[in-house]
């Protein structure tokens, strides 16, 4: 059975969601960073990572998504199959793990982003990093005017690269001093994936386990 190590909230979301929207049998383990458990499958000690039953381990989100994506075509989840739809889903997996994710980084670990130890310095740290998340959901929100999910023409289609967003967005509504009510259509689309019953199942065994 594919084996999902994740963390509660983390970018592993997004490959828990879509393991449940493909509905193929899965286990999903909790673990903590850095841990002995998740150091012996991925050496980053971080989430998500992926294993498949010959003991085949897979690392970094945008990966993982692509990967189920493909392997699981009857889900529909890769956006499309032509030249141009699958530029628009690398565009903007590439998207979601170097610019939106990485611009949390400050904000989540401001230490790492200063020699200065002052409390001062590491809330200029954030500051920054929250100005960036605000660049990065602009951008998103001008994509999905008109759009209800990320990829395909007119109104779009559910995609492995909507899950991506989705932890994205809820960290985004976490951390900047006025959520996202700057950002309507993120909103929307954040809205949209939470009422899934699907992500719901997901939230819920992620905060019970
Ligand atoms: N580039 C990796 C980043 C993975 C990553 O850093 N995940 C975070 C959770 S969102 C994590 O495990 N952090 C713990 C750590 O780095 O110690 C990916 O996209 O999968």
């Amino acid at each position: 059975m594919t084996t999902l190590y994740y963390a509660l909230g983390a970018c592993s979301l997004a490959p828990h969601i879509v393991l449940e929207w493909i509905g193929a049998p899965y286990e999903a383990v909790k673990v903590q960073y850095g841990s002995k458990e998740l150091l012996a499958v991925n050496p980053a000690g971080a989430v998500p990572t992926l294993r498949e039953d010959d003991g085949w381990l897979l690392t970094q989100a945008g990966a993982i998504l692509e990967y189920l994506a493909e392997k699981h075509p009857e889900a529909g989840l890769s956006g499309g199959d032509t030249l141009r739809e699958k530029a628009e889903a690398h565009r903007w997996s590439s998207f979601f793990t170097s610019d939106m994710h990485a611009a949390f980084w400050p904000i989540f670990l401001p230490q790492r982003y200063t020699t200065d130890s002052s409390e001062a310095a590491k809330k200029d740290v954030v500051a920054a990093g929250q100005k960036l998340v605000q660049k990065q959901l602009g951008i998103l929100n001008d994509h999905l005017e008109g759009r209800d999910w990320i990829l395909g023409e007119g109104r779009g289609k559910r995609s492995v690269i909507d899950a991506y967003a989705f932890p994205m967005i809820r960290w985004a509504v976490k951390v900047l001093p006025d959520g996202i009510t700057a950002f309507p259509n993120v909103q929307a689309l954040l809205d949209r994936i939470a009422d899934d019953p699907a992500v719901q199942k997901v939230l819920a065994a992620e905060a019970a386990a």
